[in-house]
């Protein structure tokens, strides 16, 4: 990736479990450990936000969504901006409802052309307030990015009528106010395994392209990721946003959400560097590193391992 900047937003308020605020430091400790100097050659800007000191959501079907629309205005300017100046950028980001945020900036930057995004996760992320069973924001950026509101797929009754006017805005986030950001077409899953039955339905009416960690072996990886490729060849800008959660629980301790089954080391590392490698590649986002929950910071220099050997930033 080119001229990349490094953009930080430690925001951890989609999320069910404490703690994914600290994870780009996480990054940041582990990548000084182990000589890694990113930090060091490349422009970094942060996106500051508040940080939680007491857990007390003000609802129950979108958690924090006041707090997180606000967050993702701040994100949205910044990886704008970013975009404007030339860059691309490696996103380290706290949660994943944070990933909304930035591909909402990624749409403002280029209103007008085609953008892909690859989503690399165990979990669909495609509720709403309407299906979420949780209510935590980390689980929605996918239908704020589709602009789904997943009516026909309701499970919750009751919501709050702020709740439907704060998730009105949050789709249209930017000064252009577009929703939706991308059409099904545009995005593509890779690893997921643990999604609401609703989400497999939705995914399947949307007719989004996915693959399994099943997928992954048979037809296998190289299969994968040359239909991939080829969907995007003709996209003007790739965004690749990466849960570690994609990963296995033998290499994805530090997370909040883990799930078996998931995606090798080596296979992460071939993915990123195949889409990293893109001409039209134009961000990176790492997010859902939890090292509250991990012992040695395992998760994070797993990270650095997979962006040291597979992707190359200048
Ligand atoms: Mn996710």
């Amino acid at each position: 990736m080119q001229r990349t900047k490094i953009l930080i937003c430690s925001s951890e308020l989609g999320a069910g479990v404490r703690g994914a605020s600290l994870g780009p430091d996480a990054i940041r400790i582990s990548a000084v450990n182990n000589f890694y100097n990113i930090f060091e050659r490349l422009h970094v800007d942060e996106i500051k936000v508040p940080m939680l000191n007491r857990y007390s959501p003000e609802n129950k079907s979108a958690k924090y969504i006041k707090l997180i629309a606000s967050t993702h205005r701040k994100i949205c300017k910044k990886m704008c901006a970013a975009l404007t100046d030339g860059y691309s950028t490696l996103v380290l980001s706290g949660d994943h409802s944070n990933a909304a945020g930035f591909i909402s900036g990624f749409r403002e930057a280029y209103p007008d052309k085609k953008l892909g995004v690859i989503w690399i996760d165990a979990h669909g992320d495609i509720h709403s307030p309407f299906t979420s069973p949780s209510g935590n924001m980390h689980g929605m950026p996918v239908a704020i990015l589709l602009g789904l509101d997943n009516l026909n797929h309701r499970t919750r009754k009751k919501i709050k009528a702020d709740v439907i006017k704060s998730w009105e805005k949050i789709k249209a986030t930017g000064k252009l106010k577009i929703t939706p950001k991308l059409s099904s077409d545009d995005l593509i899953y890779i690893g997921i395994r643990d999604l609401e039955e609703e989400e497999w339905n939705i995914i399947k009416e949307q007719n989004i392209k996915f693959y399994t960690p099943d997928d992954l072996k048979k037809p296998g990886i190289d299969k994968v990721i040359e239909e991939v490729v080829s969907h995007f060849t003709s996209y003007d800008a790739i965004y690749i946003s990466f849960d570690v959660d994609s990963m296995d629980p033998s290499v994805s301790v530090g997370t909040g959400t883990p799930v078996p089954g998931g995606l090798s080391l080596d296979q992460a590392k071939k993915l990123l560097k195949a889409f990293t490698n893109m001409p039209n590649c134009k961000a990176l986002e790492i997010t859902e590193v939890n090292p509250i929950l991990d012992t040695d910071n395992k998760m994070a220099t797993a990270v650095v391992k997979i962006l040291r050997e597979s992707v190359v930033f200048s």
